[in-house]
């Protein structure tokens, strides 16, 4: 094994984020290694395949992998207070991650899209609505195709990045030219000691860009701006408003931008309250880089949502299924509850999973008002019980098969049963994919039923 301390870059993570600064570095003919704390990552036949000479260290992070470097390209999923890398900071090591790489090296316009939800649905709109006026746009981040692996392809007129707390606590000046905090609540708390740590990694997008999109119904959305950066907003709790929002004229319901109607909310393809929010956020977004109404609408009119927020998976007997399985955090699950509870006579819920140090305590009063069964599954379930068995009726299950079963037993004619866990998905299955189609599949053996 060659340990390479003359190394100016180390790479820590051969996961997709790694293999794409990997690939990255050794076209631009910088010197680096690489290390993995796992013994068997997912880049690694890849490496291999493509990087037979250069250094790797794989197995528990060392004081010698990482000796002499200059900077750590750290991976998201690695935690930049791990001591080794704690150490080589306190020895000179400077710390940067994909997205700093990414910007600094692209010769394009950057829209950069963080919060704590919404920012896929608000991502993959941004995309679709510049598409559809006529320019070419590459799309990534967080959502899934690595920042550095756009670059590889032919330079489109705008990228739309999604960034998550992870890459951005590790940037610095990313200077893009529009960058949005969609929104704020608790996520991630077995990362962050409190929420303003978390609040301050988001933060971190707004360094050096053009021009900023603010929510105005959140204000820890809001940054300190500097002199000069142009602002859009968009919200859906205000009537006062100079950006986008909606206007209710006692009949009609519309979205809208400076106090003119564009367009009923009725004909949005998304459901769900909180993607009118979305939808609004996005607009503000596309606007920012010179894209017109008409466009806009189109793909509103549309797009149906992504799979697995909030999508609708059937009826049986008047019940109709929602897999929200991508609700991993209590914001995102108190979202859906109440974007979905005007359409419902009652939802029975089924959450639970990996709580990622989450407090639950929120839940309970949107709960009371909307749930009156609650199925729990996943290491949270007592958690969640602790917290609701006197205000509700909670049930246990142990697969998500035996969830949906008792969830239809429970449900009757008009109710909604809703997945929207408020917890990660690996405790039980691989990721929130793999548990929306364990739910999907469930729900599907008593729509077939009916058929
Ligand atoms: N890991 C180790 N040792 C290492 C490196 C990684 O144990 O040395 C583990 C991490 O703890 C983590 C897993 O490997 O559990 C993956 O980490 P990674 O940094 O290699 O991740 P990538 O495969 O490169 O994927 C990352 C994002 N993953 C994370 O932030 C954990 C992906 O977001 C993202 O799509 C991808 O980069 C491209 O930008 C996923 C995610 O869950 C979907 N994001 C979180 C979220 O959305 O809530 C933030
Ligand atoms: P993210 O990429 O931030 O996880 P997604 O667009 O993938 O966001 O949506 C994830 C979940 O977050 C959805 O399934 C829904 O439960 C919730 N959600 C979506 N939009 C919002 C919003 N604007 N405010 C609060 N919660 C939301």
């Amino acid at each position: 094994q060659l340990i390479a301390t003359d190394n100016k870059q180390v790479v820590i993570g051969l996961g997709i984020t790694g293999l794409s600064c990997v690939r990255y570095l050794a076209a631009n003919n910088k010197p680096f290694s690489v290390v993995d704390s796992r013994e068997n990552p997912p880049g690694l036949d890849a490496f291999k395949a493509e990087f037979p000479d250069i250094s790797l260290t794989l197995g528990e992070i060392s004081e010698t992998a990482l000796a002499g470097a200059d900077e750590l390209v750290v991976s998201p999923g690695v935690a930049i207070d791990e001591p080794e890398i704690v150490k080589a900071v306190a020895k000179g090591a400077h710390i940067c991650g994909d997205i700093d790489l990414f910007c600094k090296a692209v010769d394009a316009p950057v829209i950069a899209i963080t919060g704590s939800n919404g920012k896929s649905t608000v991502t993959t709109l941004v995309g679709e609505m510049i598409e559809r006026s006529g320019r070419k746009v590459a799309v990534g981040g967080n959502i899934g195709t690595p920042a550095l692996d756009l670059l590889a392809a032919e330079t489109p007129d705008i990228y739309v990045l999604e960034l998550s707390s992870f890459q951005l606590e590790r940037s610095e000046n990313l200077s893009v030219e529009v960058a949005t905090v969609l929104n704020v609540s608790a996520d991630h708390m077995d990362r962050y000691n409190n929420i303003l740590a978390y609040h301050q990694a988001k933060h971190r997008i707004f360094h050096g860009c053009k021009k900023v999109v603010i929510n105005r119904a959140d204000a820890l959305s809001r940054p300190l701006l500097a002199e000069g950066v142009e602002v859009f907003t968009f919200g859906l709790s205000d009537s006062d408003f100079n950006g986008f929002g909606v206007l209710n004229d006692g009949e009609v319901e519309s979205l809208a931008y400076q106090f003119k109607p564009l367009m009923p909310v009725s004909e949005l393809a998304m459901v769900g309250r909180h993607n009118i929010e979305n939808a609004l956020a996005a607009m503000a977004l596309a606007a920012a880089v010179g894209v017109e109404i008409a466009p806009m609408l189109d793909v509103l009119r549309q797009f149906p949502g992504l799979e697995h927020r909030c999508q609708y998976a059937g009826e049986h007997q008047g019940v109709r299924f929602y897999n929200d399985s991508k609700g991993t955090n209590v914001g995102a699950a108190i979202a859906s509850i109440n974007g979905l509870k005007d359409n419902a006579n009652d939802i029975v819920l089924i959450a639970g999973g990996d709580a990622k140090g989450a407090d639950f305590s929120p839940l309970l009063p949107v709960l009371k008002q909307s749930v009156k069964n609650l199925v729990l599954i996943g290491n949270a379930a007592q958690a969640l019980s602790d917290l609701c068995s006197e205000s509700l009726n909670v049930h246990r299950a142990d697969s998500m098969e035996q969830a949906v079963n008792q969830a239809v037993a429970l449900a009757n004619q008009g109710d909604v049963v809703l997945l929207s866990p408020a917890c990660a998905s690996f405790d039980m299955f691989d990721n929130y994919q793999h548990r929306g189609e364990v739910f999907v599949a469930a729900v599907q053996q008593f729509i077939g039923d009916d058929s």
